[in-house]
């Protein structure tokens, strides 16, 4: 078994949270916060046999769109001057694939 922690913008989110129910992939929605621009996206875990893994990714790449914008900063994250702006590609999808040692629900 893997964990998947998917990491993708708020405007992504529910179409992908559609798309998990409909392909039957059980997942958990966590409101988060980028520590770069200190805006909001989402991060997903998913818990899923292996072989269920490359699918996963398929739906996340499929759902996941990535946009520029030219953000101001979160100055004591970013260490930038307020009035700087900065272009940045966010996205599609950051995802990590971890491996599940025990998988138990009571
Ligand atoms: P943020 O940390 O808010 O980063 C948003 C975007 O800002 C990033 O998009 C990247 O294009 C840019 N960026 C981030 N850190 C930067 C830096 N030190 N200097 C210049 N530009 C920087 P993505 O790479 O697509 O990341 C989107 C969101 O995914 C991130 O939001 C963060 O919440 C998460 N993320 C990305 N990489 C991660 C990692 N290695 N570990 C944990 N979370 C990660």
């Amino acid at each position: 078994m893997k964990l998947i922690v998917a990491i993708v913008q708020k405007e992504d989110s529910n179409k992908l949270q559609r798309a998990f129910v409909e392909n039957n992939v059980r997942a958990t929605k966590l409101a988060t916060t980028g520590g770069f621009l200190s805006q909001g996206n989402t991060t997903f875990l998913i818990g899923i046999d292996d072989e269920q893994v490359d699918k996963v990714l398929e739906i996340i790449k499929d759902k996941s769109q990535a946009r520029e914008e030219y953000v101001q900063p979160n100055l004591i994250s970013s260490g930038l001057e307020m009035s700087q702006f900065v272009k940045v590609t966010v996205g599609g999808a950051t995802c990590f694939v971890l491996p599940v040692d025990q998988f138990e629900q009571f």
